[in-house]
């Protein structure tokens, strides 16, 4: 079932399937809230989140467009094409009205589709339209599609940026960032190589490049592995603020940071994406769950 809901000043749609709940916000096609019944939610939303037009809400899944990060301390060259005031952080379309365009449901899977609205694009976006496509058959897939209408090349990063619950970040453990390397946005952008599985033992910020298609988060407390099976993508960003940044953060609670950590599918840095003129590219992340 598909129903449509407000959460504060937000419209947003409630999809019913298969045993599974999802809660989607039309600003910024911002996925809320995914869960399977009689299980904890797979993606964190903070017990703070604020529902109000222009922001991002705390958790789910912002859609980072067309930049990554923040222009300037971030080396992507797209950062350099935006002549902006006041650039805000991971790009233009995380607070501005999408709409669903789309929506295809049968007893096998559910498709919605959301566009961001052509007369609130700023004209500093190139021309390309994002589209975010949900697909629910019996897990979620989200894509981020881009078509590259303009007759030029066009370089753009971005980032689905998962916010997933766990049931402590202090006793979960990363697997499938073994080996590969990361550029530490705490460490003045130095890069390191992983070392075997990933346990956090303070603030992470890191940018890992040149992985594979699937990642898994290890939660023991419930015992349950989160994995994340990836297309179109080589680099993710792993971030937990800890204790410090949290009382820093808004819409976040000062321990919230032992109930989330953020996977974020992208393509930053040198995965960063080069559209030709015509070209149609997707990038996708499947969330799954089996017992640990
Ligand atoms: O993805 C990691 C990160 O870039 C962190 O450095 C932190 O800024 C986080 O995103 C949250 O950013 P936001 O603008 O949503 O508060």
């Amino acid at each position: 079932s598909i129903s449509q809901i407000t959460r504060g000043e937000l419209s947003c749609w409630q999809i019913y399937h298969r045993g599974q709940t999802l809660v989607i916000a039309e600003q910024g096609a911002q996925v809320l809230e995914y869960r399977h019944d009689g299980e904890p939610p797979l993606i964190w939303l903070s017990p703070e989140a604020a529902y109000q037009r222009g922001q991002s809400v705390r958790g789910g899944v912002p859609v980072c467009w067309p930049w990554f990060g923040g222009l300037g301390f971030n080396p992507d060259a797209v950062a350099s094409r935006y002549i902006l005031a006041d650039p805000p952080a991971h790009g233009l379309v995380r607070g501005l009205p999408w709409t669903l365009v789309e929506q295809v449901q049968s007893s096998q899977q559910c498709v919605l589709r959301f566009r961001p609205d052509p007369d609130h694009l700023p004209d500093e976006a190139p021309g390309v339209t994002p589209t975010l496509i949900v697909c629910l058959d019996q897990h979620l897939t989200l894509t981020l599609v881009n078509h590259n209408h303009s007759e030029s090349e066009v370089a753009l990063s971005q980032a689905l940026h998962s916010y997933f619950a766990v049931s402590d970040s202090r006793r979960i453990t990363l697997q499938g960032l073994d080996g590969h390397p990361y550029v530490d946005a705490l460490d003045q952008w130095h890069s390191h190589l992983q070392q075997g599985p990933l346990t956090l033992q303070g603030e992470t910020d890191r940018l890992y490049l040149k992985l594979g298609n699937q990642l898994h988060i290890d939660d023991p407390g419930w015992q349950r592995r989160i994995t994340l099976s990836v297309s179109g993508s080589q680099s993710a960003v792993v971030w937990n603020p800890w204790v410090e940044k949290s009382q820093r953060l808004s819409q976040f609670p000062d321990d919230a940071w032992q109930q989330m950590i953020c996977i974020e599918t992208a393509r930053v840095l040198d995965d960063m994406l080069v559209l030709a003129p015509g070209q149609h590219h997707e990038m996708a992340v499947r969330f799954m769950t089996t017992p640990l």
